[in-house]
């Protein structure tokens, strides 16, 4: 297939290209380096600074030559629309999104320029779709935290309303906690118009927080080895606990630590893209996935981390600090994940293997932690 990567500089982004790269398809990767500029200019790092996107392209060049590379802006409409009228993907993979619910509530700028990049790089997408590519699927990176943390099961995308002897299908409601997951509902709210005004193929992964390090031949390469968040506005909870295990760091549980939600590992998360491609949507329909493996509080989550990483020699201790977020800590938390399941995803659960491997690449890179970036410094209060 001919698929267009957005964002393909990422977290997630990267492995993909890797994944299907080696899966012989044709590929067209954007980026622009934004998520890398906007750590430098919020003084954030990763642990390991990577090759960018048009050195790293060379290497995936030596398995398959039909990889091109464009460093444009996806808001950028016009500058966007002169590369997907070219290449006429048959898929698009569109990753690009700033990704972080603290980064979004910083303050005014950084909340309107979440709301702004996400809704206007996946409308470019869509109008383009549109305009010269119908047929082709999109396949947009959502959140669970769409949906909140309801007192009700959480279905997957849609919920059946009766009401007074009549029924119909709607999206379920959502009801983010950031203006980060406010800006994904936006984009699945425009999706949904597009799909059912103008028959677009969609597919909106419903995404739980992501960790882990990419397990490949080729990712494992020092040179071609994706971004690995830990600070805190751009590094997720699990990826955080373990550099702080391994640092000497007490665990940071926001909070009384109750508040749950569903996990997935980075290369199940990758299979999911694969599954997704291979499981498309057709026209006029808006697919729904929610996309992560299995729930846990951020007390399990500690108490799990600690645990496993003992098993390595590595005492660790966790301390409840004030939760720098609104969000309930105390909620139901019952979410479906079964779509994914049935395409044939054969989860990696959370064991303490993971959690030795994650810690010992970790410990790798130990020396580059940067100790600054690990206390919560956006208070949304
Ligand atoms: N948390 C802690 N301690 C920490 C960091 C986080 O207790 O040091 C708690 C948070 O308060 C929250 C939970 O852990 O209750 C998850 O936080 P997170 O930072 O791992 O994830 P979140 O901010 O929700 O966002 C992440 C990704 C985002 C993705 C989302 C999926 O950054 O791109 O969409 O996970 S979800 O959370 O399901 O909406």
């Amino acid at each position: 297939m001919k698929i267009m990567i957005l964002g393909a500089d990422g977290y997630m982004g990267w492995p993909t290209s890797i994944d299907l790269a080696l899966r012989k398809h044709k590929l067209c990767l954007v980026d622009n380096y934004t998520k890398r500029k906007l750590m430098s200019q919020y003084k954030r790092n990763v642990l390991v600074k990577s090759l960018k996107l048009d050195k790293k392209i060379k290497y995936l060049r030596e398995f398959n030559k039909s990889i091109s590379f464009y460093d444009i802006d996806c808001t950028n409409a016009k500058a966007f629309s002169s590369i997907f009228k070219k290449f006429k993907p048959d898929a698009v993979i569109h990753y690009a999104e700033l990704p972080s619910a603290p980064f979004s509530m910083r303050g005014a700028t950084e909340g309107w320029r979440t709301l702004n990049n996400n809704l206007q790089s996946t409308f470019n997408l869509i109008d383009c779709v549109k305009k010269y590519k119908p047929d082709c699927h999109i396949i947009k990176l959502g959140t669970m935290g769409e949906y909140g943390t309801p007192n009700i099961d959480i279905e997957e995308g849609w919920l059946k309303i009766k009401h007074r002897n009549r029924s119909d299908n709607f999206l379920y409601p959502r009801q983010g906690a950031s203006l980060y997951h406010t800006s994904k509902i936006m984009d699945t709210d425009l999706l949904w118009f597009y799909v059912r005004t103008f028959n677009l193929r969609v597919t909106d992964l419903m995404q739980g927080p992501v960790y882990g390090i990419y397990v490949n031949k080729y990712a494992t390469d020092r040179k071609l080895e994706t971004s690995f968040a830990y600070d805190d506005m751009f590094g997720t909870i699990i990826n955080r606990f373990i550099v702080q295990g391994v640092s000497n760091i007490p665990l940071t549980i926001y909070g009384t630590g109750n508040q749950i939600r569903g996990y997935i590992n980075l290369s199940d998360s990758i299979e999911c893209i694969n599954l997704a491609l291979e499981n498309s949507a057709m026209a006029g329909e808006l697919n729904i996935h929610n996309q992560f493996t299995e729930q846990y509080s951020v007390n399990q989550l500690a108490k799990k981390i600690q645990l496993a990483l003992g098993e390595i020699g590595i005492k660790c201790s966790s301390k409840k600090i004030t939760n720098p977020r609104i969000e309930k800590e105390k909620h139901y938390y019952n979410a479906k994940n079964s779509n994914l399941i049935k395409f044939g995803l054969n989860p990696r659960l959370l064991d303490n293997k993971i959690i030795i491997e994650m810690a010992e690449y970790v410990t790798k890179y130990k020396k580059n932690v940067n100790k600054k970036i690990i206390m919560p410094k956006v208070n949304w209060k």
